[in-house]
């Protein structure tokens, strides 16, 4: 038979996030967002994860899966300042352990965009308090924890937030200012570095990293300098910056990765990839092999890397398919180039809330009925899994 793609224990999964899948995360700043006409739907009862997850696991690993990387909701957890609510600190708990006992590694997001109302309310990331606050949180779910997961994110795409909530002011806090976007990456390094300090101390065999959300930026034609420079200061700015700012504190490196931006100045890149450009239906290009100089880059961070999310929004589940076709064969390329990658976490397992988006966007191999909650395994999840079953691609090239 012929030799294995990935190798024996690969972490092939897929990911969701709390305020995406639960349904009535009403005490959090999003839901009042939604609420205030900010996105395209509101949120409101998701796909019910928050009941429904044994099934959901149990579906995901039906598929062939072996990880599942979800997360912590901050604003069930602490529903007011200082207040722990042990239930639903016993209700992540089951969750991981329930992915244990299907022989599905958890991979566990203590932070993914959504704040508790009362930390919003008192000035968000940049509260004076917050940092201590975040890793006071972050201590108490990894003590929930322990024994059940070993994967722990702590935030997820910390420089998304700033560029939606701070900069462009099109999630909350609704900001649209350049100083409080620097305040606010400053304050997310030490949210990071805070909480890992707190963790590790206490659980020194816990796996701790961020999900980086990483753009391919480069210039829109190669023969200009300007642009070459342009892509170098946006690499830095939003790659970069982030990940050597917490050097030192992370065993692997999470990275979400979505398509190459393409940038014609010295200042921000084109965020929608051009009509005659493949694309997704969130408009940005499709580009593996953006996802394999990505993977090259993150070498510079010298630490396993685990792909936290990767995945397209389509209505034609083809699309799909090759989405994860190309992209899985990309990352093959990169691994035999010698990039340590560890395991892929497939955007999204189940169609769910696409933010400022709303319900829209359908990124899911499992597609979900808004009405019924009914899911259907889409093709390409099934054709998925068999990659994840087989760790083998089909027709890969046996000599690349
Ligand atoms: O849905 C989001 C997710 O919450 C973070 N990464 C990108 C995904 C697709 O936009």
């Amino acid at each position: 038979m012929r030799a294995r793609d990935f190798p024996e224990g690969f972490l092939f999964g897929a990911a969701t996030s709390s305020h995406q899948v639960e349904g009535g995360n009403d005490n959090c700043d999003w839901w009042d967002f939604e609420l205030a006409g900010g996105s395209k739907d509101p949120s409101g009862n998701a796909c019910e994860h928050y009941g429904r997850y044994p099934d959901d696991i149990a579906l995901l690993r039906s598929l062939g899966l072996n990880s599942y990387r979800f997360s912590l909701e901050w604003s069930r957890i602490e529903p007011e300042p200082g207040r722990l609510d042990t239930r639903q600190l016993e209700h992540y708990r089951q969750m991981a352990l329930a992915c244990r006992e299907q022989d599905v590694e958890p991979i566990v997001t203590l932070h993914h965009f959504t704040l508790p109302r009362w930390l919003s309310e008192r000035g968000g990331v940049l509260a004076p308090d917050s940092t201590d606050r975040f890793a006071s949180f972050c201590a108490a779910a990894a003590d929930a924890l322990e024994g059940a997961a070993r994967y722990i994110v702590t935030i997820n795409e910390p420089m998304v937030l700033v560029l939606m909530g701070y900069l462009d002011g099109v999630w909350p806090p609704g900001r649209k200012s350049p100083v409080s976007a620097v305040a606010a990456a400053r304050r997310l390094v030490r949210w990071h570095r805070e909480a890992y300090a707190r963790i590790h101390a206490r659980h020194p065999d816990m796996l701790l990293g961020v999900a980086k959300h990483w753009i391919d930026f480069q210039p829109r034609e190669r023969g200009s300098a300007t642009q070459r420079r342009g892509a170098q200061v946006e690499d830095y700015l939003f790659n970069r910056w982030y990940m050597r700012a917490i050097r030192g504190t992370y065993q692997f490196i999470g990275l979400n990765y979505y398509s190459t931006r393409y940038v014609t100045s010295l200042t921000r890149g084109e965020p929608l990839a051009s009509a005659d450009e493949a694309h997704t239906e969130m408009g940005w290009s499709i580009s593996p092999q953006g996802f394999q100089r990505a993977l090259r880059a993150l070498k510079e961070f010298e630490r396993p890397i685990l792909v936290t999310e990767n995945g397209i929004a389509a209505s034609d589940d083809e699309a799909r398919r090759a989405y994860i076709l190309d992209h899985l064969t990309a990352m093959r390329h990169a691994m035999r180039e010698g990039v340590p990658v560890i395991g892929y976490q497939y955007w999204s397992l189940l169609d769910n809330f696409e933010w400022a988006e709303g319900y829209r966007p359908q990124f899911g191999i499992v597609a979900v009925d808004r009405e019924t909650q009914e899911r259907t395994v889409r093709e390409s999840g099934r054709f998925y899994g068999e990659i994840a079953r087989s760790g083998r691609l089909p027709h890969a090239d046996p000599q690349t």
